[in-house]
């Protein structure tokens, strides 16, 4: 079974719902002014099952759209989802200001696949008739419609024609490019309203991957969460809806207020709306003049509108992407696209939205209201302070997977970027990016580093950054023995988990060493003589085996080879390289007994959370004289907290 959208389009008044009704006996024009009037105002909808060409069954959803040239927004509300359309010309008016309209519509929003119907073949005789499709045939040409036999002609009023234009429609579904069921659902909403014992109920295309019954879904751009009470597809009851299926959704957590048309249901959570967007535009050669650079227009996107102002990139596209495309300039020497030219091109817009690459838009003068241009979107989340390129562009317009992937992360620059990031701006599945980055890290293109991926490039400039600010220092100062990782990191402003993954890279390759705290270059240590290292030597045994009952430090040292000053800095590197810590003036321990402290300490709280300076002297064997400097210092560490007389172990 196969699920296809077929639109229609076309003049007001040529057939489009009769033809609608002629083939699936549903009346799409619900509204009673509607019925009055005798004309489509708004979008309707209706469906039927028709056996395709390998026998196979198809559904058809049916998208009926207004004709009258006052109604193009809701038409594009409509169209946005369609896969196919159904070109609709009354053979006793042939070509109208709206058949041409409509299909500039379809052309820029990329449908690729539909059949013309020539509609009120009983109202002309045979010549006319041919006259009409030799009309019709020469408008199509070079187009997605100029294809032998694609045109039909039809009576909604006798049902001549009928039988082919199924066959047709068939035919062309055969072709239709399933929509991607697997991806991040995304349901643009056209409709909503109360429905008795039900509640709210909101309807749309599902254009990209599957609602189910009870699944949690956010509102974008407002952020409500809603959850989904029921599914109906075709009007009928169902678990659930996939990609290119009209559904209605009875929705729990949000009224009729809160929900409207253009407003898109999305998994909670996965995308972003944003107020700039990155496009590839085109102005239509019949628009009325060259598009200016800051212009307002009308935008158009699935079934959301709101305005615009266009930034266009003063580069445009390159050769090779598209021949005569550079935004030209105008007298003035303001950048200007003119008529039936593209070009890359920045929008804001007053109000978020959420958009995605690879959707199409439309875009109207601000005023009077037509139909000019449009195009795709590149980038819905441009990175603040980072112009756009017609070079970073140009690989999004590529459609290449991989090279779209690379630049993503490469722009990241030295932050990187998380899976969940990529998939908020890709639009693609987590499970897609996982295989795409995996196959990136094997050839060493892309760097993990915990939850954040960097491009090599960027991860090898933090690199050599490191190595040079530690040259420099080691120049700078060459008694001391190396750089705390905390200076280090603050200069080449890095964030810690990147730090870490950068200076654990740097150790790998034998370019940097870590003693304790401190960092620095192999072959750097502070060179030491015989008897300094001896001295050293007898320092570290003093402290390491006296464990908490640890000598004064003077006493040691007055017992050693050296002289003072070579003693007091050998002491000064113990304690830089935290081998040995100082906890008071007087008192200093080795990094061994401290640690062995915290196991203790870790030990005793399974007996008792909180411990007293009685108890804490017993535990260790020390005199009140080491205990409470000890307690203070465990509470400058956080591993206990003073509480009155006693201390509780964290
Ligand atoms: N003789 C004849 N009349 C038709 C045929 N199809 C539609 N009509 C008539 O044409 C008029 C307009 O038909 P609709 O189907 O409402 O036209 P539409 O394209 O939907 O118009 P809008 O939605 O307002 O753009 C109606 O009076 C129909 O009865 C046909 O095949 N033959
Ligand atoms: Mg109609």
């Amino acid at each position: 079974m196969k699920s296809i959208i077929v639109g229609t389009a076309g003049h007001i008044d040529h057939g489009k719902t009769a033809l609608v009704k002629a083939l699936t006996g549903i009346d799409a024009d619900r509204l009673e002014e509607e019925k009055r009037r005798g004309i489509t105002i708004d979008l309707g909808f209706a469906h039927m099952a028709l056996a395709g060409s390998n026998g196979e069954t198809l559904r058809l959803g049916f998208v009926d759209v207004p004709g009258h040239e006052r109604f193009v927004r809701n038409m594009l509300a409509g169209v946005g989802g369609i896969d196919l359309v159904l070109l609709v010309i009354a053979a006793d008016e042939a070509i109208k200001p709206q058949t041409r309209e409509h299909f500039d519509i379809l052309q820029l929003l990329g449908v690729q696949r539909g059949i013309t119907v020539l509609t009120k073949s009983d109202a002309v005789d045979a010549e006319t008739l041919e006259v009409v499709r030799l009309e019709v045939e020469e408008f199509l040409g070079g187009t997605f419609l100029d294809k032998p036999d694609s045109i039909v002609a039809v009576s909604a009023l006798t049902g001549a024609g009928m039988a082919d234009l199924k066959r047709a429609i068939a035919a062309a579904a055969m072709d239709v490019q399933p929509r991607d069921a697997s991806a991040i659902a995304r349901l643009p909403i056209d409709r909503v309203f109360t429905m008795k014992g039900f509640g709210t109920v909101v309807t749309g295309t599902l254009v990209a991957g599957t609602v189910q019954r009870e699944d949690e879904l956010e509102v974008f751009p407002t952020g409500r969460r809603v959850r989904v009470r029921g599914v109906q597809v075709h009007g009928q009851t169902s678990d659930g809806a996939a990609a290119g299926q009209r559904t209605a959704l009875n929705v729990v957590g949000a009224s009729t207020e809160d929900l409207s048309r253009g407003m898109t249901l999305s998994s909670p959570a996965a995308f972003q709306t944003t107020r700039r967007v990155d496009v590839r535009l085109r102005l239509l050669s019949s628009a009325p003049r060259a598009l200016k650079n800051r212009a307002r227009v009308h935008f158009h996107s699935h079934t959301m509108e709101t305005v615009a102002q266009v930034l266009l990139e003063r580069q445009g596209l390159d050769s090779g992407a598209a021949q005569n495309a550079k935004a030209g300039r105008s007298d003035s020497g303001q950048a200007q696209l003119p008529p039936g030219q593209e070009a890359f091109a920045r929008l804001k817009f007053p109000e978020a939205a959420l958009l995605l690459p690879g959707d199409r838009f439309i875009l109207r003068q601000f005023s009077p209201v037509v139909t000019i241009g449009g195009g795709v979107v590149l980038d819905a989340s441009p990175l603040p302070h980072q112009p756009m390129t017609s070079n970073f562009l140009n690989i999004l317009a590529s459609g290449d997977a991989e090279m779209i992937l690379k630049e993503r992360i490469a722009r990241r620059r030295r932050e990187g970027v998380t899976v969940s990031g990529l998939v908020a701006e890709t639009g693609w599945t987590k499970k897609m990016l996982e295989a795409k980055l995996a196959r990136m890290m094997h050839t060493g293109e892309v760097v993990r580093t915990g939850d954040l991926f960097l491009h090599l490039p960027a991860f090898q400039s933090l690199q050599s950054h490191a190595v040079g600010t530690l040259t420099d220092f080691h120049k700078k100062n060459p008694l001391v023995n190396g750089i705390s990782k905390e200076a280090l990191r603050g200069q080449i402003d890095a964030s810690p988990e990147i730090f870490e993954a950068v200076a654990a890279m740097l150790v790998r390759e034998k370019k940097l060493e870590v003693v304790g705290d401190v960092v620095r270059l192999p072959g750097h240590g502070v060179v030491m003589k015989d008897d300094e290292a001896e001295s050293k030597k007898k320092i570290e045994d003093a402290f390491a085996l006296s464990g908490l009952r640890v000598p004064a430090l003077n006493e040691v040292v007055a017992g050693l080879k050296v002289d003072k000053t070579r003693a007091q800095k050998i002491v000064t590197l113990l304690l830089r390289d935290k081998v040995l810590i100082k906890i008071s003036d007087e008192l200093v321990f080795h990094r061994s007994a401290l640690e062995q402290l915290r196991r203790e300490l870790a030990a005793y709280k399974s007996k008792s959370s909180k411990i007293d300076v009685a108890s804490f002297k017993e535990l260790t064997g020390v005199t009140r004289k080491y205990a409470i400097p000890l307690l203070e210092y465990l509470d400058r560490e956080r591993v206990t907290r003073r509480v009155g007389d006693a201390r509780e172990i964290l």
